[in-house]
């Protein structure tokens, strides 16, 4: 039997992005949603971009999470190429704080979107996060981890701050 094909695809621009995906790809495993992820650079791996984007949908996949750093054309590439959803992670880039990488990745033209996150950590958890509600509309167990998932971080807030924490 043909093993299922993975529902998100976690893409970057480089190695050094892995750092901020790799929360993405926490996030989902704590969720049990399937994914893989791939590092396709826009700009060093342009044929790996047109390649990938334009066959992600017939590959199986459902969503498209990308992360990028500084002129993070990744994103808006991807979402050129393919009907899919596309969320889009700033990664903090060295020169400019991840403010390049954010307004790289959210000035799209009209017609093309992509749905951009805060730039970093919590750009990449909301990523997944997002992709794992798109997912959850057409599945109920998912829908009801992404639920629980919710009440955990609910119950995890104390009342007050610690000394120790
Ligand atoms: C972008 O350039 C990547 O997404 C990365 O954030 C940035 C720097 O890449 P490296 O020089 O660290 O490979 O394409």
């Amino acid at each position: 039997m043909a093993s299922k094909a993975a529902e998100v695809a976690i893409i970057m621009g480089s190695q050094s992005d892995w750092a901020t995906m790799r929360n993405a790809a926490e996030t989902l495993d704590a969720l049990g949603v399937s994914y893989e992820s791939l590092i396709v650079s826009a700009h060093r791996t342009p044929k790996r971009l047109f390649d990938f984007a334009s066959g992600a949908k017939a590959a199986g996949y459902k969503v498209i999470v990308a992360g990028a750093g500084g002129a993070a054309h990744l994103p808006g590439m991807a979402a050129s190429l393919t009907p899919l959803p596309v969320f889009g992670v700033p990664v903090e880039s060295k020169a400019l704080s991840g403010q390049d990488s954010l307004l790289s990745i959210v000035q799209m033209p009209a017609g093309v979107p992509v749905g951009t996150m805060a730039i970093g950590r919590a750009g990449a958890v909301n990523a997944a996060l997002m992709a794992a509600a798109v997912l959850a509309l057409s599945d109920e167990g998912l829908a009801t981890r992404l639920y629980a998932y919710r009440e955990a971080q609910t119950t995890n807030v104390a009342e007050r701050p610690s000394d120790d924490a």
